[in-house]
């Protein structure tokens, strides 16, 4: 086998560990609901020269000289992304999903303000308020969460919160939450009491952008994501607006100037709280956007859903908890107590048959988040390896198998060489494999 960027391997220690982790990727099923595989040209675009320059600023107003290039890089990464999402304006340089929330943060809230956001514990995210996050240290945050009986997001406490408490922004979206969103009631309740939306579809965003899932943008006033989820691009964030430019609120600047949403918005990024943008990432999301932009990707993202449905339904046929009893996107969140295994005691045992995924906390969950009750499953990633629906019933059969048998290592052996056998039909990087590119 051609070794990965073997033209121009010198350092042997450190890229010896990249293509072990290569064939780590390889020779397991990855179910990490917000992993994916980038295409090829994706990694290149990050392997590549833009990876040396300074761009301070925004294309055309560079703090830097040499930025013409950098700005047609630039330009096309928000152009596609306008296209993918019918947005009227984007920022791309976010370093992650995390920093894009940061910068959203930045611009429209002062410290000590209200925010309320679906509560950690019931799928939300760090970033929407968690105490041990700047979220939940700078602002004071408030949750709703999901109903327990049917697991999905409770609209009337977040109103009734809402209307009680009266924060600034409301936010919406999840890491571990597997129904769509009702986005127009959230503005409705937004705007019963003044307050701004931000609508955070890290998840689902790959397949909101193809319309197989409600559109937060004709109601929410912002929009962040990050880029290598559902997207399948480099890790990274984005910020959008498809609407809503006017600062309907009145938000001032760090100079007391009222200025137009994205110009805040543009401002809380850089200078506000990043310096330097990751150019040679910007050309690998502008690789990405286009991809997005195919039909290729239209089949993928639908392949998604059917994936997960069909996984879904295997799980609960062999009994398993599904947290609101199915999915609507590409994940779902398992509750094992049933099944008298922790997440995390799971986690561990289907890694050890090279079957990856996470320990995750469920609604209303008795244990804590290094332990917790559950685990999270994503069909993202091995859909893009060519997994199709009949392929999602073995997979849970071996998950079943592994966690049957814990103690038994024999049987979780055998399972581990059944995954390595099944996956060897899906080839992932071909390209290096067949020794027809190398990164240089
Ligand atoms: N850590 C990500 C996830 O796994 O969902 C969210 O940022």
């Amino acid at each position: 086998m051609l070794h990965y960027f073997c033209l121009m391997q010198k350092d042997t220690q450190l890229f010896d560990l990249i293509q072990k982790e290569l064939e780590r990727q390889r020779n397991g099923i990855e179910l990490i609901a917000s992993e994916n595989f980038t295409s090829y040209q994706v990694l290149q675009a990050m392997g590549s020269v833009p990876a040396n320059k300074y761009a301070e600023g925004y294309p055309g107003k560079r703090f830097y000289g040499g930025c013409e290039v950098i700005d047609e890089i630039e330009n096309l990464a928000i152009e596609r992304l306008k296209r993918i999402f019918n947005a009227s304006w984007a920022n791309v340089q976010p370093h992650s999903g995390a920093q894009a929330n940061t910068a959203v943060f930045l611009a429209c809230l002062k410290a000590g303000d209200k925010i309320l956001g679906l509560d950690l514990s019931m799928g939300g995210h760090l970033t929407h308020g968690s105490p041990a996050n700047f979220s939940g240290k700078n602002y004071q945050a408030l949750f709703y969460g999901v109903k327990k009986d049917t697991g999905t997001v409770d609209y009337d406490q977040m109103e009734a919160t809402a209307k009680a408490e009266k924060p600034k922004m409301i936010i919406c979206g999840a890491s571990a939450y597997s129904r769509d969103w009702d986005y127009k009631r959230i503005r409705e309740i937004a705007d019963s009491i003044g307050a701004l939306v931000l609508a955070d579809i890290a998840h689902p965003a790959g397949l909101i952008a193809k319309g197989l899932l409600n559109d937060p943008f004709e109601h929410c006033h912002i929009v962040t994501s990050t880029t290598h989820k559902t997207l399948r691009g480099p890790r990274g964030g984005i910020i959008m607006m498809r609407h809503d430019f006017d600062n309907p609120f009145g938000i001032k600047d760090p100079k007391g100037n009222i200025r137009p949403m994205s110009a805040l918005l543009d401002l809380a990024v850089f200078p506000g709280m990043q310096g330097g943008p990751l150019e040679h990432v910007i050309a690998a999301k502008a690789v990405s956007f286009g991809e997005v932009l195919t039909n290729e990707y239209t089949s993928y993202a639908k392949q998604i859903i059917a994936n997960a449905q069909s996984m879904a339904g295997s799980f609960v046929k062999r009994g398993y908890n599904l947290i609101s009893n199915g999915t609507d996107n590409h994940l779902m969140l398992i509750d094992l107590r049933n099944k008298n295994i922790t997440g995390k005691k799971a986690q561990e045992t289907l890694d050890k048959a090279h079957i990856t995924l996470n320990k995750n906390a469920v609604p209303f969950d008795d244990k804590s988040p290094f332990i917790t009750s559950g685990i999270r499953v994503g069909v993202p990633a091995i859909t893009t390896r060519g997994l199709k629906e009949e392929h999602m019933e073995p997979i849970v059969d071996m998950i079943d198998i592994v966690l049957n048998n814990v103690d038994d290592n024999k049987k979780i052996e055998t399972v581990k060489e059944e995954v390595y056998e099944f996956m060897k039909e899906f080839p992932l990087y071909p390209e290096i494999e067949a020794g027809e590119v190398a990164v240089g």
